[in-house]
Formats: structure tokens, sequence, C-alpha cells
């Protein structure tokens, strides 16, 4: 099976190996899922940095955040109260804690392929106590001149959706969690519609619902209501189990045009489309029936978590997508596309 993706040559674009580890002690386990944006002429990407202690032969070790700085929690491998089958989560007495933590790093490029840790710019860690096991998959939505994260705040207490918000990438001001646990893929739209802010978001359900993608309105970007349900996942499809928005959703004369992940039973993930009405993005009118790109280079299928496409990032120029991407958990890349392309995929409902 192919897909309609233009994979950047250089791919990946970012290992581990190519940044230092926030601080001693610890090592970069995956770099992944990064928001995207333009500022002062050069393309930026707001990288997920997931660490963990060096693991020691027979025992597990895990950092969480507090408010004295990272702790680092360590279980025998043999200890019959772990559960280490998922490289990504562990549980352990009945909690569920994160392998790695993860922290926000700022990257910028010339040429949108070669990208370098700029001076100057701060690291963006978890703080307080609904980011204790770290921040993950920033969203950045610039709206007039205001640069908009929404990312994934993980805790003890759940996994929410925190926002800050910059002008100068320097300064930054805390909003707190805008949408509590659980949920995650937060993408807000770079434009108002009729005076009002919107925002696709996930939250989880476990019984009844689904992990379903909803919409919501805003007065401010800050405060949201009016959720709506608006896509959800479809039954012995790549998207059967969940669906999450990726990037800012896309103006196209057709519709406002939203890049989305979908994952199955296997939790092989995979990318694919829909379009909302441009007055009322409630009313979907589109969604491809097939994914638009599907894991199936080396680096996609081989990794921290393998068989994963992820995106929550982007640029437009015109026809041409251009996808930021973690690739297997484990790697940043690229990826073009072009959005007739991506249109004409589409089925109406
Ligand atoms: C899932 C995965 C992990 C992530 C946690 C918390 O288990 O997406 O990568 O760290 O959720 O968000």
């Amino acid at each position: 099976m192919s897909d309609i993706a233009f994979r950047f040559a250089e791919n990946p674009i970012l290992a581990p190996k190519n940044l230092p580890p926030s601080r001693e002690g610890l090592e970069i386990a995956c770099l992944l899922n990064p928001g995207v944006f333009t500022f002062e002429e050069k393309m930026w990407l707001l990288i997920r940095v997931a660490e963990r202690p060096k693991q020691i032969a027979g025992i597990i070790s895990f950092p969480i955040l507090t408010k004295d700085g990272i702790e680092i929690l360590a279980v025998d491998e043999s200890d019959p109260f772990l559960n280490a089958t998922d490289p990504r989560v562990i549980n352990y007495k009945g909690a569920d804690y994160l392998t790695t933590l993860s922290h926000l790093r700022l990257v910028c490029s010339d040429d949108g392929i070669h990208f370098y840790e700029p001076e100057g710019y701060p690291i963006l860690q978890g703080e307080g106590k609904d980011e204790t096991f770290g921040i993950e998959d920033c969203r950045v939505a610039l709206i007039g001149h205001t640069y908009y994260l929404t990312y994934t705040a993980v805790s003890a207490h759940g996994v929410g959706v925190g926002l800050r918000t910059t002008t100068d990438w320097k300064n930054f001001e805390h909003h707190g969690m805008i949408i509590p646990p659980h949920n995650k893929d937060c993408a807000l739209f770079e434009a108002c519609i009729n005076g009002k802010f919107y925002a696709l978001h996930r939250p989880s359900s476990v019984a009844l619902g689904g992990n379903y993608i909803w919409l919501a309105e805003s007065p401010d970007g800050i405060h949201w209501g009016r959720h709506q349900c608006i896509i959800k996942t479809r039954a012995n499809l790549w998207d059967s189990v969940r669906v999450g928005a990726g990037a800012a959703p896309i103006k196209t004369e057709a519709g406002w045009l939203e890049i989305y992940h979908g994952a199955n039973e296997k939790h092989q993930y995979a990318l694919g489309a829909f379009l909302m009405d441009l007055q009322d993005p409630s009313q979907v009118l589109a969604r491809t029936e097939a994914p638009i790109m599907i894991p199936q280079e080396d680096y996609e299928l081989h990794g921290f978590f393998g068989e994963v496409v992820f995106t929550n990032g982007h640029v437009v120029n015109g026809d041409e997508l251009t996808i930021y991407y973690g690739a297997a958990d484990e790697f940043v890349c690229g990826a073009k596309f072009s959005v007739k392309e991506i249109l004409s995929a589409l089925t109406y409902f």
C-alpha cells in the first residue's frame, strides 16, 4: 500500500542523538511530534523531547517533576507489582507512570530541513502539579500577533490540555489547564469565525463514547464551551480505535481542511483528512476513506514505538503543505503534500 506523501529525502531530520539532554544523568529516548511556526523569517519546530534516566540492567527507572526539581523513581524489573509491557507507560502498584518525561525544545532553520538550537531561547518544561509527568505534542497557532501553544499536560491527575501564549518566544503567559482530563490533541483555528475562537480537541472515554474529535467555541481563546462531537472512529478501518486533530485547520475555498491521526487495534498510527464548513465548522462535509500517509519507511516502522506517523505541525505555502511529524515515536521527519490532491481524496457525505 502506498500513500500520497512526499517524504523528505533527508529523513529523519532529527534523531535523539542530535540534541543534548536537558540535564546531566538523563538521556533522550525520543524526539517527536513538533509544533511548527514561522518567526523572524525562520522556520521553527517546538519539539517534544522525551527523556529518561540512563537505565541500569535489571532496574526500570523513570523521572517525575516535583516542586524541587526532577525525582527519579526506580523499580526492580522482577517486582510483581510492576507491569512494563508498554514502552510508553508503566503501571506500578496500580498507578500509571510514563517511562519518559517530556519537555518542549525550540529549534530553527533557514531551509526547513536543517534545524539547530538557537541561543537565548528557553526550554519549556512542565510546571506545577498538573504537569509533573511532563508536557507533550504542542500545537502552535498564530492568532493576530500572539502564538497560542496548546499542549498535553500530564500528571497523576490525568492528561489534559494546557495553554501558554507568547509573542517573542522568550516570555510566556501561562493560562493553566484549559480542558481537563482526559483530553489531548487540541488544535486552535488561526482565525475567528463570526467573532468566535474555535478549537478541535480529543476527550478519551473508556466506557460510553470513544476517542473522538470534538469542536469547541470560545469568546477569548481561553474559556471554552459549546463542545460538539464531530469526528468518530470507524469500525474496521485504519482509524477504528482513536482519532485526534493534527495542527490548525487549513483554510481552503472548499472549507477548513484538517489533517488528523487515526489508530487501529494494533496501535498503528496513520494520517487522514476531513473538511469542515467555512462558516460553521461543526458541519463536517467530507473525509478521506483511505489514509493519506501510512507508516512504511524503516524509520516509521521501527523505533521507540513502531508503526507510527503522527503530526501536530505544518506550514502551508499555496498548494504545498509541509508537515513535520513524529516517526515511530522516536524521530522527527518531514513530508510534503499537495493540498489539491488531499482535497480530491475526500469523500463527501
Ligand atoms: C499515551 C502516549 C504517550 C504519552 C501518554 C500521555 O500513552 O501517547 O506517548 O506520553 O499517552 O500523553
